[in-house]
């Protein structure tokens, strides 16, 4: 690092924007290099003066042990040689208790929160001035930092339905999002593919709708089915474990419970959710199916299903048990109930629907998809929770309190903002990471085109909306779904280093953003890859279109 170090930190020094200078992403509000290292040895100790830091104290020495292999002793208070971390509690407003202070002299290094997170991230900027090597005596330069996020919501999605990824991994993951200083994990737990959650009253979802019989092979529709179940699910208590986990970690776990639509795995458990409980499920036209095909299934194609919920008072009873387990689970003020892409077929050729329609003075199936919506909408806000939908939600009228999540683009936000309604921006056209980021991709993916330069250049305040309107822009979020993505290693090709740059999106101020700035600091990031052992895609000039 002392070899890596100076050129950035001469440059730092001369430049007027030396937060740019420092390798750090996202970089920070105020940033001024001083001269001189604090250099950790063996006589270093951390200071956690009122006690009230032991997650940050442990992430640290984690980090320390995994990446540089020691772990520095935690002492209440020290006269020398300290790193020491606090929290303001005479803060009384909440303020932004993300905000941080970060001190490192030649001899202490302080990190100072407003609230327990911005210590957090006091620790995570801190980490990123360690060197990328492995070392016993690091060199920490002297800065002087003063930092908060520009997004009060800064999320990431993984979609564990389409393919499941372990409770181990899920926790990698919520450390890599920590790392980026992301505070939400936006958990998509059941889809046509798989239901990935246990649910005590309903044994089924897990028995059945947790394992699927193939999967297609190649692009869709494919070349062929793997014919190999695809299989799993966490338990309750493997649940409670990942949201303490990620609590710790400063995030907030939101689940996401699909309906009406992507419903398939559900049905095929509880054939009785769907208006027709005697049809067979039907294979995506053209795929290659593997297995039974006289009952309801598992789907094993990816894309969009017309055997969707029925407006049942069954299939409420059936929801509002499963968000009553749901709920206790996670301590979130949202819960994520999915409304994207819902055929109306089923509800259109049903008898049972069209005379609810009638009855309820409702104008379609669009309505009726509100009506839905409305009705979870309700039981929800009625146990103290409010909705997240995708945008879709707004198609029929949007429910009393709901929160928007604009995934087609960023007119559903817009349009909520407009109507003085939360929105989440998280537009295919910027933040799906599961698209390619390079013209000829070496492993198939969903297809599109995101290459790191564009994912950057997203401003997820749209130009649209007035001054009065923007304040309903609570944040936003990279989603990567993983029809297209086995394993643990290809989750983090896709992500890295996209998601690095939406870190800065979503928390450095607008004015500190600037690409030719980025393109100098991640080649260190890489190197911090490789210290993580996490894979990422190494190229840097993918053209924009
Ligand atoms: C659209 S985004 C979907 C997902 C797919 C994704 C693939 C959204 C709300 N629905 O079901 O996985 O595209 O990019």
């Amino acid at each position: 690092m002392r070899k890596l170090l100076p050129s950035f930190f001469i440059l730092a020094s001369l430049s007027a924007y030396s937060q740019h200078s420092l390798p750090i992403i996202p970089a920070p509000v105020k940033a001024q290099v001083r001269t001189g290292y604090f250099t950790i040895s063996p006589q270093t100790v951390i200071v956690d003066r009122n006690g009230g830091e032991k997650a940050t104290v442990e992430f640290f020495n984690a980090y320390l042990e995994k990446y540089y292999g020691f772990t520095l002793p935690v002492q209440k208070k020290a006269d020398k040689n300290y790193i020491s971390f606090s929290t303001k509690t005479f803060v009384k407003a909440p303020g932004n208790r993300e905000r941080y202070t970060l001190t490192v002299t030649p001899a202490n290094i302080h990190i100072t929160g407003d609230g327990h997170a911005g210590t957090f991230y006091g620790l995570q900027t801190l980490l990123q001035l360690l060197p990328v090597q492995k070392t016993t005596s690091p060199d920490i330069p002297a800065v002087a930092i003063d930092d908060y996020p520009r997004f009060a919501y800064r999320g990431a999605m993984l979609d564990v339905s389409r393919h499941f990824f372990d409770a181990a991994y899920v926790k990698k993951f919520i450390d890599l999002l920590a790392l980026h200083k992301i505070n939400t994990f936006h958990w998509h737990l059941t889809d046509d593919q798989g239901w990935r959650i246990e649910i005590k009253k309903y044994p089924g979802l897990t028995e059945v709708g947790s394992c699927r019989n193939g999967s297609i092979t190649g692009r869709y529709p494919g070349t062929g089915n793997d014919g190999q179940e695809h299989c799993g699910y966490y338990t309750q208590e493997q649940v409670k474990e990942i949201v303490q986990y990620a609590s710790d970690r400063f995030i907030t776990v939101i689940p996401e419970i699909e309906l009406p639509g992507h419903s398939s795995a559900a049905i095929a458990a509880y054939p009785q959710l769907s208006c027709f409980p005697d049809e067979p499920t039907r294979p995506a036209p053209g795929t290659a199916w593997h297995g039974d095909t006289t009952r309801k299934n598992v789907q094993q194609a990816w894309g969009v299903f017309e055997d969707v919920y029925c407006p049942s008072e069954y299939t409420f009873n059936f929801l509002q048990d499963v968000l009553d387990e749901v709920i206790t689970l996670f301590p979130s003020k949202y819960i994520h109930i999915g409304g994207d892409e819902c055929p109306k077929d089923a509800w259109k050729r049903s008898a049972f629907c069209q005379k609810l329609i009638k009855e309820n003075n409702l104008k379609d199936e669009h309505e009726l998809q509100s009506y839905f919506i409305q009705r979870i909408e309700k039981y929800l806000n009625g146990k103290g929770r409010a909705i997240i939908g995708w945008d879709e939600i707004l198609e029929g009228g949007l429910a009393a309190n709901a929160t928007v999540m604009s995934w087609r683009g960023e007119k559903g936000g817009i349009e909520a903002a407009k109507q003085k309604h939360d929105v989440i921006m998280a537009p295919n056209s910027y933040v799906y990471l599961d698209y390619s980021q390079r013209k000829n991709d070496d492993s198939v993916t969903i297809g599109g085109y995101l290459p790191l330069q564009k994912v950057y250049s997203f401003n997820p305040i749209p130009k649209e909306l007035s001054a009065d309107e923007q304040h309903y822009i609570l944040g936003a979020q990279a989603n990567l779904w993983s029809e297209y993505i086995l394993y643990p290693s290809k989750v983090e090709y896709m992500i890295f280093p996209r998601l690095t740059a939406l870190s800065e999106v979503f928390w450095s101020p607008l004015k500190h953003k600037n690409w030719e700035s980025f393109k100098k600091r991640i080649p260190v990031q890489f190197k911090r890859y490789e210290l993580w052992g996490v894979h990422y895609y190494p190229g840097l000039n993918e053209p924009m279109k």
